[in-house]
């Protein structure tokens, strides 16, 4: 049985999102109001196709795609850029790799402890953010 990320989760930390914030070149006072966000990530999971919703009360991100297919993703509301974007599966962890401007850039998401974790990295920074189920 594949592991399920379905479900709405709340963010427990954020550390360095500052340093990913910088490599992706969001100005500095955008990240100090985004540097203070609890996101929350609902996820939707169906087979290997996938729904990922970031909210949070200034900006919400949301991509969907199937595990293995390359797609058009534009950073809308964050960086604003285009990448020929891809997630794998490695082992239970989702990898994604986000191919365009900046180089390194992508994200792995992956449960432990019934927590919900995510690298984001870009170039020779990484955030790591860990969700909580929503009780
Ligand atoms: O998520 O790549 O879970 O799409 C931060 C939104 C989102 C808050 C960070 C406002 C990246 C930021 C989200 C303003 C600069 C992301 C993927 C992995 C799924």
């Amino acid at each position: 049985m594949p592991v399920d990320y379905s479900g709405t989760w709340n963010m427990l930390s954020n550390d360095n999102f500052e340093g990913y914030m910088v490599a992706i070149n969001i100005d500095f006072a955008t990240r100090k109001i985004a540097g203070l966000l609890k996101t929350q990530k609902v996820i939707r999971q169906d087979g290997d196709s996938f729904t990922m919703k970031t909210l949070s009360t200034f900006r919400n991100y949301s991509s969907s795609f199937k595990i293995g297919v390359e797609f058009d993703e534009v950073t809308q509301g964050l960086d604003n850029r285009k990448c020929k974007s891809v997630v794998n599966w490695v082992g239970d962890k989702m990898v994604c790799v986000q191919k365009g401007e900046k180089g390194n850039r992508g994200w792995t998401h992956w449960i432990e402890d019934d927590q919900l974790y995510l690298d984001l990295y870009c170039e020779d920074q990484v955030c790591q953010q860990i969700y909580e189920r929503k009780p």
